[in-house]
């Protein structure tokens, strides 16, 4: 197996605005780079930096060993790739479009019938992050395919192999969204609560205390500092504060009530496992 090096040529599929970012960060490192979109003009720019334009997809994939799709959703991916599949054979095939895990595991089975190695991916950055230091590519899907291909997927960002399972990238890409949206949806709250007159100082002083407090989340800051009956009266406390300023409770009864259950029974001497099991069956 030969591995990449900054000689290897690499296809881009779908120039969006992440699309775009992962094929500069492919020219950027040296690589060939041959792209293609549906709406021609978006290559513009990388065709100016030294990208390749193709005419059609079929084109565009047979430039190169490795084929970088990032489009829509999988059902465009299906459509776009579906009259290409000939093409595919002995390639490897890379999809860091966002979907499910059994979209994933769907288009794994999907690409092993075209001959193509097939690693799924997901993008834990936005696009100015891409090939810059803090941006982070999940990907899944066999081990070899992976090693051979990790020194031009390194353009994009730190490279984790998470698994051999393809639906695997996606499943921590999207529990990790659901951890950021977690806390989007309490930081709209806590403005909700100060008002728009404290909106202003209440912003600058959220991210120092929101990265003080991360390395804390996966525990749900359970410690012997801050004890479960503890947190379960600030919580309370929460509560009260938010009707008192007017603001409506639901989104704290969706997310605060079950953590403070959940702190309740591990200091009832449950297990986090059987905390899990709780989040999971409701
Ligand atoms: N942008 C972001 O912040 C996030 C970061 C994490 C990963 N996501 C996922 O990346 C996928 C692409 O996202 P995007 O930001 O590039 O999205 P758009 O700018 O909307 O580009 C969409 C591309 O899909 C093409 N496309 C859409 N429909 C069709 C179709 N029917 N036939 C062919 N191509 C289609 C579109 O083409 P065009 O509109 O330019 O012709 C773009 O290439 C996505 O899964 C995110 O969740 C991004």
């Amino acid at each position: 197996m030969t591995k990449d090096n900054t000689d290897t040529p690499v296809t881009v599929v779908g120039l969006g605005a992440m699309g775009k970012a992962l094929a500069a960060a492919f020219l950027k490192a040296g690589h060939p780079t041959t792209v293609w979109n549906r709406t021609a003009g978006k290559a513009d720019d990388l065709v100016a930096n030294g990208a390749v334009q193709a005419a059609t997809v079929e084109d565009a994939i047979t430039a190169s060993p490795l084929v970088v799709v990032c489009l829509l959703d999988y059902p465009t991916l299906h459509k776009v790739l579906g009259g290409a599949a000939t093409t595919l054979t002995g390639r490897t095939l890379v999809n860091l479009t966002n979907g499910t895990p059994g979209q994933a595991r769907e288009t794994a089975t999907w690409a092993a019938g075209t001959g193509a190695d097939y690693l799924d991916g997901g993008i834990m950055a936005v696009p100015p992050m891409i090939g810059q230091p803090g941006s982070l590519v999940l990907y899944s899907g066999p081990r070899p395919a992976f090693d051979q291909h990790s020194g031009a997927l390194g353009s994009l960002g730190s490279a984790q192999h998470v698994g051999t399972d393809p639906g695997l990238a996606s499943l921590y890409d999207l529990a990790l969204l659901t951890a950021m949206y977690g806390q989007f949806a309490g930081v709209s709250h806590a403005l909700a609560m100060v008002g728009p007159e404290h909106a202003e100082a209440l912003t600058a002083l959220l991210p120092s205390w929101l990265i003080a407090t991360a390395p804390l989340s996966a525990t749900a800051g359970d410690d012997d500092d801050s004890p479960s009956d503890m947190q379960a009266v600030a919580i309370a406390n929460i509560t009260a504060a938010s009707t008192e300023q007017g603001v409506h409770p639901d989104l704290l009864r969706h997310l605060l009530i079950p953590l403070r259950d959940l702190l309740g029974a591990r200091a009832a001497g449950q297990e986090l496992d059987a905390l899990i099991d709780q989040v999971r069956t409701g």
